[in-house]
This record gives structure tokens, sequence and C-alpha cells, in this order.
């Protein structure tokens, strides 16, 4: 699959770009599905809300799951990421925001490159997110809210805030998180956007667009995958022990795409 012209230009210049539905009913039962597996996985990888039990977010599945390590390798991905980023793509993170219905909190409004930048000794920029919906996402379950066009600025700022990391197994937004008088000014010149669809779709990102999300007020979940591809000429060259795996890929070999039916029985590729 490959993007059209049009849709690289609203990418470049609105830093994201919705691809409707671009896995069916039948493959998004399936990812559910191997997400509930994944999610009794215990380990690091599996981060929980600060005040219950609830899962957070997942790191690394597609080392763990089948379904997801073919998801990963879809030309349906794969396609727009080697076109958009105009190079061999490998992945450097894979992470699945869960957002449990009523009690799923927010993420703090955040650039990633400024993450990736200070955790991990990150040179360039060189990245694609892909946001894979497993739900129906609407104003009720706290879709990811982007500020248009705030990519093309750069970072606003590098480096954590001062005090206590909201997590020891990531960096959660809200130890990067832009000041309120930061984010008027964003707003005030670039406004808001929330990334909404029905399940299945896709929203290709830029690693220094402005985003967030709110709160899961909502009876339903809003588990939003997150599957980051560089450029493999971008490998991150951390000061000190590099990052944990479930956290930063090591694996920095061109991912060969795979093109198969996401549901049927999979070649073992974990
Ligand atoms: N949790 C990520 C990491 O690399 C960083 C955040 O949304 C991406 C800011 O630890
Ligand atoms: C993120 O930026 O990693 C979190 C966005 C979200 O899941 O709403
Ligand atoms: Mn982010």
């Amino acid at each position: 699959m490959q993007l059209s012209h049009e849709q690289i230009r609203t990418y470049r210049s609105q830093g994201f770009l919705i691809l409707d539905r671009l896995f069916g009913q039948e493959e998004i039962d399936a990812l559910r599905a191997a997400f509930v597996r994944d999610s009794a996985v215990p380990g690091d990888q599996r981060v929980v809300e600060r005040d219950s039990a609830e899962v957070r977010a997942v790191y690394a599945s597609h080392l763990r799951q089948p379904e997801f390590a073919g998801l990963v390798r879809s030309p349906r991905i794969l396609g727009p990421v080697r076109q958009l980023l105009d190079s061999e793509a490998y992945i450097y993170q894979f992470k699945i925001n869960a957002k449990a219905p009523f009690s799923g909190s927010g993420w703090s409004w955040h650039q990633d490159f400024a993450a990736w930048q200070m955790a991990d000794n990150l040179a360039e920029p060189r990245l694609v997110n892909v946001g894979v919906f497993f739900d129906d996402i609407d104003e009720f379950n706290g879709p990811v809210i982007f500020c248009p066009g705030s990519h093309r600025d750069g970072l606003v700022k590098k480096g954590r805030a001062e005090g206590d990391a909201a997590s020891e197994q990531h960096v959660d937004p809200e130890d990067i998180a832009l000041t309120p008088g930061e984010m008027t000014g964003l707003v005030d010149r670039h406004g808001l956007f929330s990334a909404k669809g029905a399940a299945g779709t896709v929203v290709l990102f830029d690693p220094e667009i402005v985003h967030g999300s709110a709160p899961n007020m909502a009876p339903f979940p809003r588990r939003l995958l997150i599957v980051t591809y560089n450029d493999v000429a971008n490998v991150p060259r951390p000061v000190g022990e590099p990052r944990p795996e479930y956290v930063v890929g090591r694996d920095t070999a061109p991912l060969e795409t795979v093109d198969h039916d996401l549901i049927a029985e999979l070649e073992v590729m974990v």
C-alpha cells in the first residue's frame, strides 16, 4: 500500500494523517484477543495505573504475540512508513495504551522526540508513529488530541521536569509535559484536533507533534496501539546503559513486509 501525494502533503503539513478503517473488524477482534492474552503476561513491560491495578500500557507485544508480529510487518503499515521516512525502517517502540472504562487516565501534553532524545540520545526525529484504533474512538473515551502543524516548530523544550519520575518503566509524558503557558501559545497559533474514528482506523503522526489526551469517562475502553518506526540509519547512541528492550527496540535490521491474513494461523515469527 502507498500513500497518495496529497496524503503525504497532509502528513507533512499537519503532522498527522488519518486512514479510515485500514483494518477490518475481524482483524481488530484478533488483535483485541491477542492484547487480552498479552496483558496477562507479568513483567516490567506492563504498566499499571497509579491508583488502581488497571493496565495503563503494555510494551513490546510484537515480541510475544504472533498477531502483533504480523501486524507490524503488514504492507498496509510498512508501505506508508517507508514512503514517509524515505528509508528502510525498524521498530523503535511498540506500546498499547489501554485506557480502561471510567478510570483510564490521560496523557500529558508532550512531544515524543523530547523523550527519545533525552532518554536514548537519539540524534534525529526520523521516526513515524502509527496508531491503530482497537476501539471506536470518539470525544467520550479520550482520543489523542493533536496540535496540528506544531511539529514544524521543532522541540519546544528539552529535558525532563524536576522531581520524581512518574514511572520507572518508561518516560511518562508527565515527565516532559509542556506547561500551560507553552500550550496556550501553541494552541493560539495552531488550534487543536482530536483523532476520532472507528475501530481499525490508523493515524500516522510525527515524533515532534505536540499531543496528549484526557481521561476515559465512558463505559467502554479506549485501546490504542502505537508502533514507532525509526530510520535504520538513526539508531540511538545511549550514554551509559541502554533502556530495556521492551521500551526501545534493539533489532535495528530493516523490517521486511509479510503479506498475510492477520486472522489466519500465523507462522511463528516471534
Ligand atoms: N513512553 C515513551 C518512552 O519512550 C515516551 C512517550 O509517547 C511517548 C513520551 O518511554
Ligand atoms: C502517548 O502519547 O503515548 C499517549 C497518547 C494516548 O495514548 O492517548
Ligand atoms: Mn506520545
